[in-house]
């Protein structure tokens, strides 16, 4: 079975995605999720002016052999364009591979290991009914896990907290980019105070815990805005309210740094979305400074490297955490489902909802029921692109906010 043809699709129904399709020669076709927030047309110029050329003829079965091609070949390696692009081409060769076998993808991963994989929500207020409204909304849809993110008193907008009334009436999942159709075309910024932070956020638990009890798993998104000493003295103030995990509780490139926080709090600490190799992780992983692996299939290589990256996190009794928001495509997310229900070391999903509009767009198999997430059982990934629903959604310049501290000071975010 040889490749025929690959097509890069770039749609915006709500927000950008970029979405690769291989097509074989016996007209089976696969997808796979390219979308990078913010830098959308870089990865599609790196596909189609680079690496589409290289597909057709290939034999679409060889999935290890094209990755280390890409990989390798290309001399240039790793980051997040470069992984992006290599994710799609190894997702829709894998998707192609699972419908020839006429088998959902997470059979050919080795099976299933669970009934489904536990979702957490994402649950956030301006102050703290609203975000005890959000929860109780959460917990209403049958989530059994939420993330919670509130806003700081003093401060105005913070990035995680929703801004408006989300498509299903309740003040639902934030969208992380911001596009020109739906705001100012430039990013926009917003102002930030840790110690203003770190003063709220154990009162933000308390709440949490009071309204609804000890046992519903709370996560919480640190965003790279704390140095490693005021990391480290946040995991030990949220250490009575038990959390499933702290994430990015600092700038994760700085893998050293963890070894600060990990050594005062027992706080479970989570990072990686904005990683894109194994490499970032390997002093983390090596050394047990993390609790869980964030990354997203689609910005890490594809199924072949994060199988490897999560077989790794296994040998050191580490957990996956995969990276789910609304700029993984429904084709990213299911890649991440088929991983989560065959691996053993399985921790939990992230699942902030696509909007309708998305979903008009790629029709979806994976299913969401009493909290927990399944890939479904249509051979392949279970996702398929409607190009005529896509073509009526054109792509729209959107940028990722900055955060500045206030005496204007750019920060992380
Ligand atoms: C967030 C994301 O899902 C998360 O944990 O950190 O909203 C992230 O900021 C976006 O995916 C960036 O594109
Ligand atoms: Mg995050």
């Amino acid at each position: 079975m040889k490749i025929r043809s690959a097509d890069v699709n770039v749609t915006s129904p709500g927000r950008n995605f970029v979405t690769l399709r291989i097509t074989t020669d016996d007209g089976l076709t696969g997808l796979g999720d390219a979308t990078l927030n913010g830098r959308e047309l870089a990865v599609r110029s790196y596909l189609a002016d680079h690496v589409v050329p290289l597909l057709t003829g290939r034999d679409a079965g060889r999935i290890e052999d094209t990755w280390q091609y890409l990989y390798r070949g290309g001399y240039w390696r790793r980051g997040p364009v470069t992984m992006a692009a290599i994710a799609a081409v190894d997702t829709a060769l894998w998707d192609i591979k699972a419908k020839a076998a006429g088998m959902p993808l997470y059979q050919l991963l080795g099976g299933r290991s669970r009934r489904g994989a536990l979702a957490y929500g994402h649950a956030s207020g301006q102050d703290i009914p609203e975000l005890l409204d959000s929860v109780r909304a959460h917990l209403a849809d049958g989530f059994q896990a939420v993330r919670i993110q509130s806003g700081v008193p003093g401060l105005g907008p913070v990035y995680g907290v929703a801004a408006g009334t989300g498509s299903g009436g309740t003040r639902y999942d934030y969208e992380p980019a911001r596009r020109s159709a739906d705001g100012p075309a430039l990013p926009v910024e917003e102002t930030w105070d840790t110690r203003a932070y770190l003063r709220h956020l154990p009162r933000v638990f308390d709440a949490v815990r009071q309204e609804f009890g000890p046992e519903l798993p709370l996560l919480h998104d640190g965003h790279h805005r704390m140095t490693p000493i005021q990391a480290a003295r946040l995991g030990r103030d949220l250490e009575p309210y038990d959390l499933f995990w702290l994430e990015d509780a600092t700038p994760s490139e700085d893998q050293a740094a963890w070894r600060l926080i990990r050594g005062h709090t027992t706080t479970p600490l989570a990072t990686g979305e904005v990683f894109n190799s194994a490499y970032d992780y390997t002093t983390l992983i090596s050394e047990r400074l993390i609790d869980y692996v964030r990354s997203a299939v689609t910005h890490t290589g594809g199924i072949t490297a994060m199988r490897k990256l999560l077989d790794l996190a296994a040998l050191y009794g580490i957990k996956s955490g995969l990276h789910g928001p609304t700029d993984v495509s429904p084709v990213g997310m299911a890649a991440a489902l088929h991983l989560d229900l065959a691996i053993h070391n399985f921790g939990i999903q992230e699942y902030m909802r696509h909007d309708p509009r998305t979903l008009e767009v790629f029709r979806t198999s994976y299913t969401f029921q009493d909290g927990l997430l399944h890939p479904g059982e249509t051979p392949g990934l279970g996702v398929e692109l409607d190009d005529e629903a896509a073509a009526r959604f054109p792509y729209t310049p959107a940028y990722l906010p900055v955060n500045r501290l206030r005496d204007g000071t750019v920060h992380d975010w």
